[in-house]
């Protein structure tokens, strides 16, 4: 009995040494990247960079599923050309120099048939096309049916069909090859919302949970397609829905959906932290990148660190720590770019820190006092916008190109917005609005077509001056 005290205490000592004094990591088991998102896909090389980011990082895989690469969904029947197939066979060997896990994903669901002679025909092309992988050195697959909803919201798609289409494809791989790793797959109804009608699972997901087997590796995205985080409570319903420990899909840094009216793409980036992830266990986290490759990877090594020990992350100081690294002498610079720059919101999604907290802080408290006090102490807002200015010349300036290059536009109007707001507040203390305001905004809105930032801080200071000044006195009412 004394000896088997002795022995827990000299465990919990190793524990504690090993730990140096903290809890043990536990890394997410599969954890990466994502190229699933829409618009013009990364290039060979943008890819053979985030693979070699993902090894620096200690994330250990990367998912090939951009939405417009034909051969991956509209056209998945079709084989990859000669080319192509040598350039995917280039990647793959990149990522095993790197031991990363390159799993390549198809997406079949638009127009995919499962029954009678045209579901065998299907059946076959999908291996033929996963053999073909294979061939080039691929050992880990994934088939996804997401996005497959018609114009009014509704989609087609039969849980147990599915299932057992994904289940047939497990079987026929690892029946033949003994080294392929188990299928992950994306549900058509991939996140919670849309998995209930009221308390009731709907059939579908019912239908494809009780019928897939259970080491498929399935993906959800959270409540939202973007949302405002997952909490291990949900987590742990999804969970039990699907009878297996699902991974994550997090559409963060990703930013295809920050379109303007007529349609331009990408016009905010998003440049915080990865934040209000579970702390639970997890099968698997892929992080769904914006175009932007190079400024993605602000978000995605703060992804790697929760990755990698979600229980003691903490965004702020990996945040930080990321831009440091990141971005060495211009990181005090970069981070007050960032800053204005981390909040995704419209009408279905929510992701990100708010922008500028200290900033629309001091104009809320600003705005509040104006009118009513004697007294105002621009002091605060005034400091913010000198340091907005200065970021936005040094960066100009001496960003590399490679990064410039994805944020010019957005550093202009990050320029322009500061520079409004230097005549919004010198407005405010004379008292009287400088007709210059109103033009500089008409300035920036033309430019929200390809830049959009700090929506609801540096850029709403302008519109909220304006309105305080304008607003027509008593005696013009009157009359
Ligand atoms: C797509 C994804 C896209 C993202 C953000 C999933 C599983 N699928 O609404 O390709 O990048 O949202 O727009 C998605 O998230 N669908």
């Amino acid at each position: 009995m004394k000896k088997f005290f002795e022995k827990i205490i000299l465990l919990t000592l190793a524990i504690i040494l090993i730990g140096g004094g903290e809890a043990l990591a536990i890394p997410v088991p599969l954890r990466g990247v994502v190229e699933g998102f829409y618009g013009t896909p990364w290039t060979f090389e943008d890819r053979a960079d985030i693979i070699d980011f993902c090894r620096k990082n200690n994330l250990n895989s990367y998912i090939y599923a951009p939405k417009d690469d034909p051969y991956h969904r509209e056209q998945w029947r079709k084989p990859y050309p000669a080319d192509k197939l040598a350039e995917m066979k280039n990647l793959v060997a990149v990522a095993k120099k790197n031991n990363v896990r390159f799993i390549f994903a198809v997406s079949p669901g638009l127009d995919l048939n499962y029954k009678g002679d045209k579901g065998e025909e299907d059946f076959r092309l999908m291996i033929r096309k996963l053999d073909a992988m294979y061939q080039i050195g691929v050992r880990d697959f994934a088939i996804f049916f997401d996005d497959l909803k018609d114009a009014k919201g509704n989609h087609h798609e039969n849980g147990k069909e599915q299932a057992e289409f994904l289940n047939r494809v497990q079987k026929n791989l690892r029946g033949r090859y003994k080294d392929v790793a188990p299928l992950i797959t994306v549900p058509t109804e991939y996140f919670y919302l849309d998995m209930v009608k009221g308390e009731k699972l709907k059939p579908y997901t019912k239908d494809l949970a009780e019928n897939l087997d259970p080491r498929i590796v399935v993906l959800y995205t959270g409540r939202g397609v973007v949302c405002d985080g997952i909490t291990d409570k949900e987590l742990a319903e999804v969970n039990k829905i699907f009878g297996r420990e699902v991974g994550i899909w997090w559409n963060y840094p990703v930013n295809d959906y920050s379109l303007t009216p007529d349609g331009n793409r990408n016009v905010k980036l998003a440049l915080g932290a990865i934040e209000k992830l579970p702390t639970a266990k997890m099968t698997a986290i892929f992080f769904n990148p914006m175009g932007q490759v190079q400024l993605s990877k602000i978000s995605l090594a703060t992804g790697a660190i929760y990755a990698n020990n979600p229980v003691t992350y903490d965004e702020t100081q990996a945040w930080n720590k990321v831009l440091n690294e990141q971005f060495g002498a211009l990181a005090p610079s970069m981070k007050i770019f960032a800053e204005h720059s981390r909040h995704m919101e419209n009408s279905w999604a929510k992701v990100g820190a708010p922008d500028a907290i200290e900033f629309s802080t001091a104009a809320f408290n600003l705005l509040n006092d104006w009118g009513k006090k004697n007294f105002l102490d621009f002091a605060p807002l005034e400091k913010k916008i000198d340091e907005m200015e200065r970021a936005a010349d040094i960066l100009l300036k001496k960003l590399p190109q490679k990064y410039l290059s994805e944020c010019k536009p957005q550093l202009e109007q990050f320029k322009r917005i500061a520079n409004a707001d230097r005549v919004a507040l010198e407005s405010l203390k004379a008292g009287k609005l400088d007709p210059r305001l109103k033009i500089l905004r008409e300035e920036i809105a033309a430019n929200e077509k390809q830049a959009v930032l700090s929506e609801e801080a540096a850029r709403k200071f302008i519109d909220d001056v304006i309105k305080a000044l304008d607003a027509p006195s008593k005696t013009k009412r009157k009359r």
